[in-house]
């Protein structure tokens, strides 16, 4: 008779020793004696997959975070055995596999140095109740070892000392160090004597990370099934880290319309149309610049998707083509909740066609939203993605709509206790069935895809703009996103700050928080200071839950309403420079804005720094993150600065006061660069205009700097109607010569360059353009001296005594 009925708990397993071994073109194939099989494939010189099965066979190689389109192929490859050791080396990394435990440490090829080794390395437990592993790593973490990345966490920037989950969750008031919120977004980058590399561990299930929390010397992470299946990816350059990354996990398809770059206005919810026009008209009069209006989900009828409530919109294709002519672009929202309603074509059609999660056994996978009972698409089958594209038709071609907000896709379910889905839902995982512990992270990201498509094939000759709530590795190949329901709370400031850089550092640079907080109201001056640091996000919208008054930019008063509009002008003035900076994020996966650590690792004062960033590569940013504040401390990182407000010339490498009363924030310009700059608009191509402005900061030394332009939208860029301009400064003491470089085929509107040179440490004495004299009088001799050129200028020269 059986009497123990417990299971037995075989607690943690670990493969034995190597038995087997075969080389197969780029992937090396090891199997133990308890079966255990791994994989270790070199994708570059700097980038090796490892991948573990612990019955000896693997599971399809599907992944929704790497792009076909990422980099492959190596330099060099070479593979050699001693009695301990397989090791194989590339042109960058040395790779040991250990015969008897399985264990890897991975050296730097250069010079040999140890950059990372497993701990225990490779584990795990078996999962009685679903079936599987749960599959886990422990490396060994240095002392002076620090980690950054994870996607939206809301905490500072140095994630050393914590732990964290991924799992996609509605988050609403979210605070520091809730945990998880929307985003799994499972990649880290770790610097370690001044070597930084990267993990991305590509499993959709909830995964764990540990920072030496657990274990001081310990970093681990595990996921509650699938595959241990992590790439590691080597700098030695924090960037390096991230653009290659990124080059994996793929940049954004195209580059967003420009007007997408601009200011947009939002709350829940702008209705009836009286309502959104008083809006719109109200940023004309007072003359904040303005892009972009949105429609929460009180536009549907019944919130039911792809419809509208007629009594409050009786026109939508008048109103959004007026608003268009005033130039405002409409974003409306589309949740992933299809209302229960036979009499609705959307519901009907998808029911007839059988594009609605079901339970395991069968029942649809049924939940409350917005619209009341609800079923949801499986985004993970290829053909409920089409059919959802498809959808989109009306809204994009007929209406006119520009843009489409995907919420709730985490996804979100009211009034049950785990806030989505249960885990027995299943999901076609594009062929590979499976139920929603492996589905869910990936859900969202695969609405928003599915609605890019939608909006790419209707909007065309134009660029879609999409933007998503949720998000797992990868979606910044399709979507912009912000990060979910925040406060208007000085605190949440901060993390807004945070959540920007941390995405950047994690492949996803399209991104914002809610401007002034969605719950709770801000007072003015917090309105103010958010502002300040939003508009130098890449996405850049003020949005609040409406429940707690207004937050238009002139609720505040006037003081406010200047403050704000003075900043919004120069996020417009600076639309080259961000465009530029998105232009080399889709290029080359440079992240648009830097954390210090990212900037300089080679500093290590910047490694627990979490206010001041980089944005783009020349401009140095720190917010106002508390009230009644004249200026703050902050850290300038090494190298030369110019205050943006003052041009006075600081020393980098230290930390000190900058003033900055309410009307102003700290904000400097690294020497020697060129930023250009567009006069003001009320929206982007309001103006055509025959001059842009080039401020250039003068340096001793040489300092290279680039524009990127086009036509702002459509694709014509992608056949060589682009312009890249290179400007390289050379000063000297007495002299300053700016060389310009040019490539592609794009010609602008303006014909000439404003240059406005900044601390000039000489008096302009003679200007040759191309070697040609000009005179002198064109020049103002204000205290920052300026000259109008033609654009085509290939060499300018000043000489002074
Ligand atoms: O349950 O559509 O994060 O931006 O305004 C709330 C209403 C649903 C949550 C989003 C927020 C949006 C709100 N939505």
């Amino acid at each position: 008779m059986i009497v123990n009925t417990e299971l037995e708990q075989k607690g943690n397993l670990f493969p034995s020793k190597i038995i087997n071994y075969k080389k197969d073109v780029d992937t090396l194939h090891f199997s133990t004696k308890n079966g255990v099989a791994l994989q270790v494939t070199v994708v570059r010189d700097s980038v090796i997959r490892f991948r573990y099965s612990t019955t000896g066979k693997f599971e399809n190689d599907f992944s929704y975070g790497v792009t076909i389109h990422a980099s492959r192929g190596y330099s060099f490859l070479d593979v050699t055995e001693d009695e301990t050791h397989y090791s194989i080396t590339t042109s960058k990394l040395i790779c040991k596999v250990e015969k008897q435990s399985l264990q890897v440490r991975l050296f730097d090829a250069i010079d040999n140095k140890l950059i990372n080794e497993d701990e225990i390395g490779f584990h795990w437990e078996e999962c009685y109740q679903h079936g599987g592993d749960i599959v886990k790593m422990s490396k060994t973490c240095q002392k002076s070892e620090s980690f950054y990345g994870l996607g939206d966490k809301p905490v500072d920037v140095n994630l050393k000392g914590k732990r964290f989950e991924n799992w996609a969750t509605d988050s609403y008031a979210f605070g520091k160090n809730t945990d998880p919120i929307y985003k799994a977004i499972p990649f880290y980058t770790a610097i370690q004597d001044n070597k930084a590399y990267g993990i991305f561990f590509d499993n959709t299930f909830k995964t764990s990370f540990d920072f030496a929390q657990e274990r001081r010397n310990v970093t681990s992470f595990w996921a509650q099934g699938g595959e241990m299946n992590y790439y590691f990816i080597y700098g030695p350059q924090m960037e390096d880290v991230v653009k290659n990354y990124t080059d994996l996990t793929g940049k954004p398809h195209a580059l967003p319309p420009l007007w997408a770059l601009g200011f947009h206005q939002c709350k829940w919810s702008y209705y009836p149309e009286a309502n959104v026009k008083e809006v719109t008209n109200t940023f004309r009069d007072l003359k904040i610049p303005c892009d972009a209006i949105y429609l929460d989900i009180d536009y549907m009828d019944g919130f039911r998707c792809f419809t509208w409530d007629k009594n409050h919109f009786p026109d939508p294709k008048r109103m959004v083509k007026e608003l268009e002519d005033d130039g405002f672009k409409t974003v409306v929202i589309i949740d992933p909740g299809i209302k229960i309603d036979i009499e609705y074509a959307v519901f009907k059609e998808a029911l007839d066609k059988d594009y609605f999660c079901k339970r395991a056994d069968g029942p649809y996978m049924k939940g409350k939203v917005w619209p009341g009972e609800c079923y949801f698409p499986d985004y993970t089958k290829p053909e409920v993605r089409e059919w959802w594209s498809g959808l989109f038709k009306e809204l994009i071609e007929d209406i006119g709509v520009k843009g489409v907000w995907n919420d709730m896709n985490e996804p979100a379910v009211m009034d049950v206790p785990n806030k989505s889905f249960p885990d027995d839902v299943r999901h076609d995982y594009d062929g590979n069935p499976c139920s929603h512990r492996k589905a869910h992270n990936v859900y969202g990201t695969q609405m928003a895809r599915a609605t890019y498509h939608g909006l790419k094939k209707y909007a065309y000759p134009k660029r879609p703009f999409v933007i998503t709530r949720s998000a797992y590795s990868g979606a910044q190949r399709y979507t912009s996103t912000w990060m979910g329901d925040n406060i208007a709370s000085w605190e949440h400031l901060a993390i807004a700050n945070n959540q920007a850089q941390r995405m950047a550092m994690s492949g996803f640079s399209f991104a914002g928080s809610d401007i002034g907080g969605f719950a709770e109201q801000p007072q003015g001056e917090l309105f103010a200071r958010w502002i300040q640091l939003g508009v130098f996000h890449a996405f850049c919208r003020v949005h609040s839950s409406g429940d707690h008054g207004a937050q238009e930019p002139w609720v505040f008063g006037e003081e406010i309403t200047n403050i704000v509009r003075k900043f919004v002008e120069l996020r417009y003035q600076l639309l080259p420079y961000l465009y530029t900076s998105f232009w080399k994020y889709i290029n080359d996966g440079t992240p648009i804005l830097k954390s210090l650590v990212l900037y300089d690792q080679e500093d290590i004062a910047t490694h627990y720094r979490s206010d001041e960033f980089i944005y783009g590569e020349q401009i140095l940013v720190c917010p106002i993150q508390e009230p009644n504040a004249k200026g703050r401390r902050m850290y300038i990182p090494r190298g030369k600065w110019y205050n943006f407000w003052t041009d006075e010339l600081v020393e980098g490498g230290k930390e000190m006061w900058v003033d900055a009363d309410l009307d102003s924030m700290p904000m400097f310009i690294k020497e020697g660069a060129v930023i250009p700059k567009y006069p003001v608009q009320q929206y982007v191509g309001e103006k055509k205009f025959d001059e842009i402005t080039l401020d250039v900061y003068y340096k001793k030394g040489k300092e290279s700097s680039k524009l990127y332009d086009d036509a702002h939208d459509g694709y014509d860029y992608k056949k060589g109607r682009f312009s890249l301009r290179t400007f390289k400064v050379t000063g000297k003491k007495k002299e300053l010569i700016i060389q310009q470089h040019k490539r592609g085929e794009f010609n602008a509107d303006y014909t000439k360059f404003n240059m406005v040179f900044h601390n000039l440490p000489f008096a302009i004495t003679s200007i040759q353009i191309d070697n040609v004299e000009i005179k002198l009088e064109n020049v103002n001799t204000a205290k920052t001296q300026a000259i109008t050129i033609d654009k085509e200028f290939t060499e300018l020269h000043l000489f002074g005594k």
